[in-house]
């Protein structure tokens, strides 16, 4: 009994230093194609991480590469200049759903577009963070051409990028109330 009460305690304390109060962010995607989109990021304690969410007009129909890349700089080349995914733990690339230390913390793997070419995305990552060492604050979202292979197809791109081809549109992460 005693411990199990220690335990619970010391889990309500870290759980308090980490999430003091939800932290939001808002990304807003452009780039030189037709694909925009709107991003709502929360942390939180009941999430057990990030919930992204939003809506990304514009595509084409069928899966598409979602990333957080390491750089926050659309300006200097638009999506090209973001730089890589965003790789703290220098892993390979990998899925979501792979360990924190078999992906990058960028890889958040495919957003599907209906015929529409509209993407509904609703997830909880919990990898990625919006406070701490690893914040992706200040960084950017990507979203790719082509589908992301998660890191599953034998060739070089493969471990690197997932092969998703050209940068569609990008944002920064930014903090909001
Ligand atoms: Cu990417
Ligand atoms: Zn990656």
């Amino acid at each position: 009994m005693a411990s199990s009460a220690a335990l619970f305690i010391l889990v309500s304390m870290l759980a308090g230093s980490c999430w003091t109060q939800d932290l939001n962010a808002r990304v807003f995607l452009a780039g030189k194609s037709p694909v925009s989109g709107v991003l709502d990021l929360t942390e939180s304690a009941a999430a057990g991480g990030v919930r992204i969410a939003g809506r990304i007009t514009g595509l084409t129909p069928g899966k598409h590469g979602f990333h957080v890349h390491q750089f926050g700089d659309v300006f200097t080349n638009g999506c090209d200049s973001t730089g890589p995914h965003y790789n703290p733990r220098k892993a390979l690339h990998g899925a979501p759903h792979d360990s924190p230390d078999q992906r990058h913390a960028g890889d958040l793997g495919n957003i599907v577009a209906d015929e529409q070419g509209v993407a509904v995305i609703n997830f909880v990552d919990t990898v990625v963070s919006l406070s701490g060492p690893e914040s992706i604050l200040g960084r950017a979202f990507v979203v790719h051409a082509a589908e992301d292979d998660l890191g599953r197809v034998e060739n070089e791109g493969s471990t690197k990028t997932g092969n998703a081809g050209a940068r569609l549109a990008c944002g920064i992460i930014a903090i909001v109330p």
